[in-house]
């Protein structure tokens, strides 16, 4: 582990969907921990209508939260151009009056984020996109950029959650993240529950719908779960 962790964990604060979270742990400030979701390449930022997710963070110091990163190909000829950037942090409407104020950063609380409709900044300052009262919404930097497309690069997916990257004052900084939306009006819009894996301990878990929700094996029906539980049963009776 290189200062770095991320796990899905049952959450102590009930989170916005289920039971459980995603933990980011960032010991050391100049590693990341990130998130990367590679379902949306090809996606014009255009065409983006929803992209949401909620943080619950133990510290409201510093503004230091996890962030949207977005691989961005800006002529859709398959090279990353940009890296754009939703952080939280920019999103109290005091950086940019135009968008939705989305609220302060609070310790220990799940909050929502709509970068969809929130500012981002350009890696590169590319359509003027520029951290603190730069900031504009995907849809304006599109217009500069019309063909710009999400693009995964050769590390992963091309939306990332992350946390770190930021040296020093990213030390020990603990997260969860649940529930991130992403959609447009072609595709449809997909919401990811970020949740611990469940592994069967009783045939008890298996009744009442039970068995679907175990993911670790993860079963067809009732019967095979209860089989699965009484297999078990039996092997260590044998030995
Ligand atoms: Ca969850």
């Amino acid at each position: 582990m290189s200062g770095t962790y991320i796990d899905f964990e049952k959450t102590a604060e009930k989170p916005p969907l289920g039971n459980g979270s995603m933990k980011l742990l960032v010991l050391s400030g100049s590693n990341a921990a990130q998130f990367r979701l590679s379902s949306f390449s090809g996606t014009k930022l255009s065409d983006i209508t929803d992209m949401s997710y909620y943080t619950h963070v133990a510290s409201a110091s510093g503004g230091l939260v996890p962030y949207i990163i977005l691989n961005v190909d800006q002529n859709g000829d398959g090279t990353i151009d940009d890296l754009l950037f939703f952080e939280p942090f920019y999103q109290d409407g005091s950086y940019g009056p135009s968008l939705p104020s989305q609220g302060d950063i609070m310790a220990n609380s799940w909050q929502k984020w709509d970068a969809a409709h929130g500012g981002w900044w350009s890696a590169y300052g590319d359509a003027g996109a520029m951290p603190g009262t730069g900031i504009m919404t995907l849809s304006q930097y599109a217009v500069a950029f019309p063909k710009a497309v999400i693009a995964n690069s050769s590390l992963g997916g091309g939306i990332r959650i992350a946390v770190g990257f930021g040296d020093t004052m990213w030390n020990n900084s603990l997260a969860h993240v649940d529930a991130l939306t992403v959609g447009t009006a072609k595709s449809g819009t997909v919401t990811y529950d970020f949740e611990p894996l469940l592994t069967v301990k009783s045939a008890a878990d298996c009744k009442n719908n039970g068995w679907m929700q175990l993911d670790s094996p993860a079963f067809s029906s009732q019967t095979e779960c209860v089989n699965f539980v009484l297999g078990k049963m039996k092997k260590s009776l044998n030995q």
